[in-house]
């Protein structure tokens, strides 16, 4: 059916369209490489995008289809590549907008390694960047160049949870034909939409939210326009980022429920993020839902509900988080996020190690930051499990 005018959870079920002869109620796997041609004419015209059809699996596929579809609607966007990671989404951005010469702004709390590659490989490459703390407008302002092309926001950013205005700043960065990209994973289309917002290009690690059963790696890229989704589509199909069609199956699956996932975490969360603010032996906790998050008001206005991602601090530093981190039971010491367990990481020594220390310090990723993905359990047995490992600390 034709989902454009449905609500958001309609979508979620049946957006996409089923490419399937048989009736069956969902799209099958075509695991398949390549597709027959009729004949040689035909072949031909596929290739000279004469005539619609599959070719080869790298360049399409009714599966991997049916999943870029359905994110296209979710987030009002033209159109949608899935990605075999997150960071393959990541690098078809920049690989898509950026060419020597240009220059690049980023936040300095994204996910650790979409920093790194913009530092270590694209200067080989003659691109340059500076990531700086983009929840402040003004600092934005000061760090455009005349060369600036791209504008790299991740918000809530990980793992700082710090909050950007996606309205403000694609303002600012489209009076200077600058191009705005949003790492939306933290919240998932089913809690923000950027595109809305006003930025011109969104993605997204699959691995978390989206997908939400942590059994597959995956991204994906929303381009607003045809303009913004070629080149975007080219470096997907040309690098070879494309994503396996049993990968997308399973995350088109995962997805259905996203909104009934994100509702229970993100219910369990508050209830966290309030357990843990009230606790003596914990310093500070940062949560978009609590009061005394900076961005609270901002939050509430952009989001349409605060998630289920916070930070931490254990009084005593990380030697007392990390007691913390080695006797929880039921969450998981584990990285990644966004799944249906509750898991609990050390960003400064995980996921975010590769940063500089001076990096590190200067995005507020400190030592003793503990960043909990809450999960769908009983909200009761996740504090009681903090609970017990706190007692410990
Ligand atoms: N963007 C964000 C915000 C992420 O958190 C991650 C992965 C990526 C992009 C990259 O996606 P991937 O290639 O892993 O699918 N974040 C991770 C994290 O915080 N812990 O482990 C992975």
């Amino acid at each position: 059916m034709d989902t454009k005018n449905t609500g958001f959870n309609s979508k979620l079920i049946h957006a996409g369209g089923i490419h399937d002869e048989m009736g069956s109620a969902v799209t099958p796997i075509y695991q398949t490489s390549t597709f027959k041609f009729k004949n040689a004419d035909q072949g031909a015209r596929r290739f000279a995008g004469e005539e619609s059809g599959y070719i080869y699996t790298r360049l399409g596929n009714p599966t991997i289809e049916d999943l870029e579809n359905t994110l296209a609607e979710l987030e009002n966007g033209y159109k949608a590549v899935v990605t075999s990671s997150g960071m393959a989404a990541v690098n078809t951005v920049y690989m898509a907008f950026l060419a020597s010469g240009d220059h690049m702004i980023g936040h300095n709390a994204v996910y650790g390694p979409s920093r790194g590659v913009m530092e270590k490989i694209f200067p080989k490459y003659g691109v340059e960047s500076s990531f700086i703390d983009c929840t402040n407008i003004e600092n934005i302002k000061k760090a455009i160049k005349p060369n600036t092309k791209l504008l790299y926001l991740e918000t809530p950013a990980n793992p700082t949870i710090g909050i950007t205005d996606l309205k403000a700043a694609s303002k600012l960065a489209h009076e200077h034909n600058i191009l705005v990209c949003v790492d939306n994973t933290f919240c998932s289309p089913y809690l923000q939409k950027p595109l809305d917002l006003g930025a011109d290009i969104v993605l997204h690690s699959m691995t978390k939210f989206i997908n939400g059963h942590a059994d597959i790696v995956g991204g994906a890229v929303i381009a607003s326009t045809k303009e913004l989704f070629d080149p975007i589509a080219f470096v997907m199909k040309n690098i070879g980022f494309n994503m396996d069609p049993h990968q997308a199956w399973l995350t088109r699956r995962g997805l259905k429920t996203l909104s009934i996932r994100i509702d229970k975490a993100q219910e369990n969360a508050q209830k966290v993020a309030e357990f843990l603010e009230n606790h003596p032996k914990v310093e500070w906790v940062l949560y978009p839902g609590l009061k005394s998050h900076p961005q609270y008001e901002l939050a509430k206005q952009q989001m349409n509900g605060p998630g289920a991602m916070m930070s931490f601090e254990v009084k005593g530093g990380l030697e007392s988080g990390k007691k913390v981190m080695d006797n929880v039971k039921m969450a998981l010491l584990a990285v990644s996020l966004g799944g249906i367990e509750t898991l609990i990481q050390h960003p400064a020594s995980m996921t975010h190690s590769k940063i500089s220390r001076e990096g590190k310090l200067e995005a507020g990723i400190t030592d003793g930051l503990i960043r909990l993905s809450v999960g769908i359990e009983d909200a009761e047995d996740i504090i009681a499990d903090l609970e017990q490992a706190l007692a410990i600390a």
